[in-house]
């Protein structure tokens, strides 16, 4: 065995699934997921040979930002069911031998939950739970120059006070709201209907850390962190400086001075040897995460970075702005990542989620050739080294959803971005506007689970809450099962290749043709103590939807041991000079 034991770990040889409740399975009729609609799948999560689902956050939240926005930690909103539903999902899993992944939201909560309204009421228990601050006087010449104008924040004409710093909110406007009752200005990275805990106070610590337990205690086998490394603001607050950020004051406010202190805190105090965390990381470096990761970082075992995720991003480094990519830049920022982290760290994969647009979309091929690239970013994500993460859909290969117009948005974010960038005039037309939204949004993944062909695609009796994209007679999971020849097959077959080949989990990752513009080629080797190649595989594939030519390096041409798989028939297992067909992708065990 040349992979030693301490080497493994479960969570390295799991595959997990992204359930978003809300979008997922709704068993009660309301036209929203439930938490027995997921109970109802957990055979078909089975089938498709997943290990671990991550549930989306199901607790008590006025759901500003789908559940994000969370007002009890410690109960259960009704729309999704109850406490006994949440255990008997458990229960579910456990006896199928898969494991549970919740949610962790403690960056901020909601303006509902209980410290808040106790921090905004001046109780001295939970007065510095929040982040307060008094806000900057306006000197009235601004005022009468025009420069200043208090509608901006939401204040009354008479109003000379400005928010105390120049943080800007992901959600578009200033990340400072001020509240008459306390008199005093409180942060929000977010909607101003989530404030920002104040990890400074140890306090805040405590209770987030009980309140872990409490899960734990309840059978939970780890938790994905929400924008974790923003808990920790500078002291001072100082003003951004980097014009380039993603928002204002990211500069300040990501990865701040205390976050490993924490983060480690977290791990030393509430997650369990054995369980499973993984952190949502803005604008996270390879170097920054070797920090929380891996024998001397933090304890955390993975990272979600977003380096890929903003390769087509505008010039301004804006994520409401949009540019061309190609799979040159592709590979070399999920290489950096691959050849960083190795041996000092563990990757998360994933090529989309509950905020971003769907993958087949952004990065393959929607129309013709769906099967072809869906199949091809499989295969990519499944052997690569890292712990793979499915989000719902992607097994089936959904598609974004093609929006006509703003009233088939419900996410906060698209709204409120899209409302600050109309005042703007950054749209030249309605078009112009719904382009962006239909590249964009993150309502493109959170449209419904497409089952079936019939009413809903199988997923509400009722009226759904957000519209169901169209193409589902084609595109759902009962089509795809019936279809050997599927995406869902497909995800079946490597997902099973994957946990049966230690050199696709722990082999170490090489980048073969860095400069070639079309075709991504790498291999997984695992070596003896004495260096020698033990075992290799060679993933292929060719990013595109014309034909390209592959001439493959010495190293590697020959004959190879076998196809491990593969989205085209190849009849010979030569590693030799060819024409690759469009998205075509194989994997070869070499001699
Ligand atoms: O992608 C984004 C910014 O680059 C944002 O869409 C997203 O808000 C950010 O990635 C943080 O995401 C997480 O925290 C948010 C919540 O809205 C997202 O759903 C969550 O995944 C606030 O809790």
């Amino acid at each position: 065995m040349t992979v030693p034991d301490d080497e493994r770990a479960w969570w390295k040889e799991a595959v997990v699934y992204q359930v978003y409740p809300r979008s997922f399975n709704d068993t009660s009729g309301d036209g929203v997921g439930d938490l027995q609609g997921v109970v109802e799948k957990l055979d078909y999560l089975d089938s498709l040979g997943v290990d671990v689902v991550w549930l989306c956050p199901v607790y008590e939240s006025p759901n500003v930002d789908n559940g994000y926005d969370v007002s009890d930690y410690r109960a259960i909103l009704d729309t999704f069911g109850t406490m006994d539903d949440l255990e008997a999902l458990i229960a579910g899993l456990h006896d199928r031998g898969m494991r549970l992944v919740m949610d962790l939201v403690v960056n901020h909560t909601s303006d509902e939950h209980e410290w808040f309204q106790r921090s905004r009421a001046g109780d001295p228990e939970y007065e510095d739970f929040y982040i307060w601050r008094d806000g900057q006087t306006v000197p009235e010449s601004e005022y009468e120059d025009g420069l200043y104008d208090p509608a901006e924040y939401g204040l009354p004409r008479d109003a000379r006070e400005r928010p105390p710093n120049d943080w800007e909110s992901f959600f578009g406007g200033s990340a400072w709201t001020f509240d008459e009752d306390r008199g005093q200005w409180y942060l929000h990275i977010f909607d101003e209907r989530q404030p920002d805990l104040n990890w400074d106070n140890p306090r805040v610590r405590e209770a987030v850390f009980d309140m872990m337990e409490w899960w734990f205690d309840k059978g939970i086998d780890g938790f994905r962190m929400d924008v974790i490394n923003l808990i920790s603001k500078p002291d001072g607050l100082p003003d951004g400086e980097d014009e380039t950020a993603i928002v204002r004051g990211a500069d300040k406010f990501v990865n701040g001075p205390r976050v490993h202190e924490y983060v480690r805190q977290i791990h030393d105090e509430a997650v369990p040897d054995d369980a499973m965390t993984v952190g949502e990381m803005v604008e996270l470096t390879v170097d920054e995460a070797r920090q929380f990761l891996g024998e001397d970082g933090d304890g955390m075992n993975m990272a979600f970075n977003f380096d890929h995720m903003r390769l087509d991003f505008g010039p301004d480094g804006n994520r409401w702005s949009k540019a061309d990519w190609g799979v040159r830049e592709l590979k070399t920022t999920i290489s950096r990542w691959q050849e960083g982290l190795d041996g000092e760290g563990w990757n998360s994969l994933y090529l989309n989620n509950h905020d971003e647009p769907r993958m087949v979309s952004r990065f393959g091929d929607d129309g013709e050739f769906r099967r072809e690239s869906a199949t091809l970013l499989a295969t990519l994500l499944y052997t690569l080294q890292g712990t793979p993460f499915i989000y719902q859909g992607e097994e089936i290969g959904m598609t974004n959803y093609p929006f006509t117009s703003l009233e088939e948005v419900r996410d906060v974010d698209t709204l409120r971005n899209v409302e600050q960038l109309e005042r703007t005039g950054r749209f030249t037309s309605d078009d112009d506007l719904l382009d962006l939204v239909r590249y964009r949004s993150r309502d493109n993944a959170r449209t419904p689970m497409q089952w079936d062909a019939g009413p809903n695609a199988g997923f509400t009796d009722g009226e759904p809450w957000i519209p169901i994209n169209p193409n589902h007679g084609e595109v759902n999971v009962a089509t795809e099962r019936a279809d050997p020849d599927s995406v869902w097959h497909y995800y079946r077959d490597v997902i099973s290749l994957r946990h049966d080949e230690d050199v696709l989990l722990y082999g170490s990752y090489d980048l073969l043709l860095p400069d070639h513009d079309r075709l991504w080629v790498f291999t997984r080797t695992l070596r003896d103590d004495d260096g020698d190649v033990e075992e290799q595989t060679l993933t292929v594939l060719n990013f595109g939807s014309t034909p390209t030519d592959f001439e493959p390096p010495a190293s590697v041409a020959g004959d190879a041991e076998a196809v491990l798989i593969s989205n085209y028939d190849v009849d010979s297992t030569r590693v030799e000079r060819e024409t690759l067909r469009p998205w075509e992708a194989r994997v070869y065990r070499l001699a």
